[in-house]
């Protein structure tokens, strides 16, 4: 045991376990170009403009086992919710830094087909490049509407694939949107890695499947959220999401030995979120709970719409009780 830490009070503990992972974490490489793109973004959607900025994550971490990485632990998603909920983050006027991880859903991509560039095109006789009438709708609309959020500069896409870049990404946005005050917003969608192997004390190189079996001793993610709230971006409005892999039914709302509620409601306790987003894997797509500190709203997907997602109505209802919240920050201040 670290006997210094045992007699650190549990948030000075917190707070050094927070340093040490960002002192020790490899740096990003590419942390001048981010901060660059940043600063652009933000002073063309300031509030001045009448604009308001949303993080949105999106992905998965993963945990390298070794430096030089060869094997690595991941946590599941795919992207979906992500993507699907910055769209419509766009459609009611925000401008979105989308935190992803590489390779997952991107925004206005979902009605193309996985591997696009091979299915959506063809070589014609002269051996120029032309859309594959049969796809000719779906590129036309994800191109048109990918170009136009990116060139009005309202779409900023920034990549990160594990743990260290994630955080470090998200302080960066976080420590610049701290300008934006209540206008600002954060909406956690990311699946983010609890436990993790400090870089100083993993292995270089692949680790030997010679020597037998593996015993590995992860450490605890500092929780970052807290200091998201406190001290990166006090003034954002934020919403973080929770899931379980077990089903968890609505009508059981009102006995509140829902273990999923609880960690909902704990959460917004604790981080002191503004919204907590709960949902069960199995059918995270069709419905959500919604806990804030004046009750639970149960969000459905409309059925009776075709194509329709259950990130449209979650949107709405984070869109209003964002623009509540500014309201009341502005009569306060
Ligand atoms: O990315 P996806 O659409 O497949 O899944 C979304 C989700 C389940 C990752 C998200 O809604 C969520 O709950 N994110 C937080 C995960 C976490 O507790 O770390």
């Amino acid at each position: 045991m670290d006997l210094a830490k045992g007699s650190q009070a549990p948030q000075e503990s917190l707070d050094t376990d927070i340093e040490s992972f960002f002192e020790t974490a490899p740096p990003l490489r590419d942390d001048v170009d981010i901060s660059r793109k940043l600063g652009e973004f933000i002073e063309l959607n300031s509030p001045s403009t009448g604009k308001r900025i949303v993080c949105v994550t999106s992905g998965g971490t993963t945990v390298p086992l070794e430096q030089r990485c060869v094997r690595y632990i991941d946590n599941f998603s795919s992207g979906h919710r992500g993507a699907a909920s910055t769209m419509y983050f766009l459609e009611a006027g925000y401008a979105v830094i989308f935190l992803h991880r590489r390779g997952t859903c991107l925004p206005y991509c979902r009605s193309l087909p996985e591997d696009s560039l091979l299915e959506c095109f063809e070589l014609t006789e002269s051996s120029s490049v032309q859309v594959r009438q049969s796809h000719s709708e779906d590129v036309k609309r994800a191109i048109g509407y990918h170009h136009a959020a990116v060139e009005q500069g309202l779409l900023l896409k920034l990549p990160f694939t594990t743990i260290f870049e994630y955080l470090q990404i998200l302080r960066m946005v976080a420590t610049s949107m701290k300008s934006l005050g209540s206008h600002g917003m954060f909406y956690l969608a990311a699946a983010v890695s609890d436990f993790y192997v400090p870089w100083e004390s993993m292995v270089e190189h692949k680790i030997q499947s010679a020597s037998g079996p593996l015993d590995m001793r992860l450490a605890q993610v500092p929780k970052m959220l807290s200091m998201l709230r406190k001290e990166w971006d006090p003034m954002a409005f934020c919403i973080s999401f929770k899931n379980v892999d077990f089903p968890f039914v609505t009508q059981q709302l009102e006995t509140d030995s829902n273990i999923l509620l609880k960690k909902a409601d704990m959460a917004l306790r604790k981080y002191k979120m503004h919204m907590v987003v709960a949902n069960e894997l199995l059918t995270r797509n069709e419905e959500v709970i919604v806990v804030t500190s004046t009750g639970r709203v149960i969000v459905h997907r409309d059925k009776n719409e075709a194509d329709a997602d259950v990130e449209k109505p979650i949107i709405k209802l984070v869109a209003e009780r964002h623009s509540t919240y500014i309201q009341e920050s502005c009569s306060t201040n």
